[in-house]
């Protein structure tokens, strides 16, 4: 039955793995916590992205928890880079063994929130009818997880099945015999297309802007290496927070310029780091990131790498991008390129001719008509603010974030908004979020929330906000930081631009230890930035 007028001490939206942790953390400090999760299962994103092919593009050993040291130990990791069903069971490993199920409502999504000044609560209301309130509101509701679907005309009149790639039926999709049309050739079009394409009769790629891709040169993890790790978890994990993003510190990220390498030398270490796979092919060399002559070498290297593996050189040429490499995120892939070899798989640019229209057959671009079965959206999300804004919420004075945040998101740190008291977000914008591991980025906002929750009650404080300054400072700090780096030269969805109308500001921020240190000197000083306020004890 629905709870109406309940009160808890905390609400958590999301049970992915922020909001899991997040809640164990509430539990465990003895508050009251409700959590909602929109899906019918813990998870998340990997809840959610079920499509074939789908998997983490940071390593195994890293994307995971470091809270327990037994959960650590425990757990096992069948490959290098994780495929979604096994981050999935670890998912629900983790939810079982802290018991945290029995805290979450599941499939309710928050539909609204309203802060009330005279009791310093929040009201929440849930899709099922649930309307509770609670002093601590904290959304956990991942970057990437409101879908991103094209308002093409004609959408609803499509005869075939249609499927996001971010909302994948829980069954899974076959595709034997199919002809199937897949729009969009980003991280998720890029891992699904090799395993639809060997499934399906005829399988048609439109693609608007080529993705840069690496092999993620996959497979069975390494026994010794996972041994090494666990001799000493702790070590390795600090080892990766000193990185920028958090991960990748057991490969060198090499600090010379590409530009005074010899051709040689940036030959072969380019071959050894697309050998190696993934993102770490950007630390090849030092500048890469920084200077556009540097990224043109890296460029010019993969472009090769698609002309050699691609036989038809029109397909080839369509494929190579001509953007920055690494400004978009980098794409890691099995596959992807020798799939266009196949009979069965054509390629159509859409990026002169959009696709114009669904109709019941399939699809119209540049005045043709392509039939199809099934159509997958690859299409992406609206990230970083799409879920934050989907649910109505209003803070001091009936503001709506929504229209705070019309130019774009202002967070203090990414965790607060000013004039939205008691809110707290994981991961949210202004926060290296994206740019880092994400496993590791939302323990250090739980445990930071967390602290600060309990620093507030020590002194009977029933009200945290943030003073309006502070986000107004950090928010230079965020926009400065990415300025110095190429990542605001494209259209990356880093900056909304995919979406149309949304405003076009950089949202996370560059470096995770940067960060670290700043949130260590918050808490240093007393929790800087962050104001309290008790309704007993009065203004502090
Ligand atoms: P992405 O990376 O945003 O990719 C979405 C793709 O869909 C991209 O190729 C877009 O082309 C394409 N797209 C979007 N709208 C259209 C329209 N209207 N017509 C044609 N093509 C379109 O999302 P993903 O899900 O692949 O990956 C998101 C992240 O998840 C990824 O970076 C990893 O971190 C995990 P565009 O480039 O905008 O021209």
């Amino acid at each position: 039955m629905a709870d109406v007028g309940k009160r808890f001490d905390a609400v958590v939206v999301g049970a992915g793995f922020g909001g899991m942790y997040m809640l164990h953390l509430l539990h465990r400090s003895g508050l009251s916590v409700r959590g909602y999760e929109r899906g019918g299962g813990v998870g998340g994103t990997w809840f959610w992205n079920r499509y074939p092919g789908c998997r983490c593009d940071v390593e195994s050993m890293e994307y995971s928890y470091q809270f327990s040291a037994e959960l650590q130990q425990e757990w096992n990791w069948s490959e290098r880079y994780s495929p979604q069903p096994e981050i999935l069971a670890y998912a629900n490993h983790v939810a079982d063994k802290f018991e945290l199920r029995r805290h979450f409502r599941f499939n309710t999504a928050l539909t609204a929130a309203q802060y009330d000044e005279a009791t310093q609560t929040w009201r929440v209301c849930t899709s099922e009818g649930e309307t509770v309130h609670c002093q601590y509101l904290i959304m956990a509701t991942g970057c990437l997880s409101s879908t991103n679907t094209p308002d093409f005309p004609g959408l609803d009149t499509f005869a075939g099945q249609t499927y996001h790639t971010g909302a994948w039926p829980t069954d899974g999709v076959d595709f034997s015999g199919k002809t199937v049309g897949i729009i969009g050739t980003g991280s998720s079009g890029i891992q699904s297309i090799p395993l639809i394409a060997a499934q399906a009769r005829q399988l048609t790629v439109f693609q608007r802007t080529p993705n840069y891709s690496v092999p993620a040169q996959n497979g069975p993890i390494d026994s010794a290496r996972v041994a090494e790790i666990k001799a000493n978890y702790a070590e390795f994990r600090v080892r990766n927070k000193a990185q920028q993003a958090a991960f990748g510190a057991d490969y060198p990220r090499r600090g010379d310029s590409v530009l005074e390498a010899s051709a040689e030398e940036r030959a072969r270490r380019f071959e050894e780091y697309w050998g190696y796979g993934g993102f770490m092919f950007l630390a090849a060399f030092g500048d890469i990131g920084q200077d556009e002559s540097a990224n043109f070498h890296a460029q010019e290297f993969v472009r090769n790498k698609i002309r050699s593996i691609v036989k038809d050189p029109r397909t080839a040429e369509l494929l190579c991008p001509d953007t920055l490499i690494g400004c978009k995120r980098l794409c890691a892939d099995s596959g992807y390129y020798a799939t266009f070899n196949r009979d069965n798989v054509t390629l159509v640019d859409v990026s002169e001719h959009p696709v114009e229209q669904i109709t019941p057959g399939g699809l119209v671009t540049g005045g043709r008509e392509y039939k199809f079965d099934v159509i997958v959206f690859a299409t992406g999300f609206d990230a970083m603010t799409g879920a934050l804004l989907k649910p109505d919420i209003r803070g001091r004075n009936n503001l709506a974030l929504g229209d705070k945040w019309h130019a774009g998101p202002r967070t203090y740190l990414g965790l607060m908004t000013a004039e939205f008291p008691n809110l707290f977000m994981l991961t949210g914008p202004g926060s290296p979020s994206v740019l880092a591991n994400m496993v590791t980025g939302v323990e250090q906002h739980a445990e930071f929330v967390a602290s600060l929750i309990q620093w507030a009650d020590a002194q009977g404080s029933r009200e945290i906000s943030v003073a309006q300054p502070a986000e107004d400072e950090w928010v230079e700090v965020v926009n400065m930081r990415s300025r110095a780096t190429l990542f605001p030269r494209c259209n990356s969805w880093y900056l909304g631009a995919n979406v149309p109308g949304k405003p076009r500001v950089f949202m996370p921020y560059v470096g995770f230890p940067d960060y670290s240190a700043k949130l260590a000197e918050v808490v240093d000083n007393g929790y800087a930035g962050f104001t309290t306020r008790g309704v007993a004890m009065g203004q502090h």
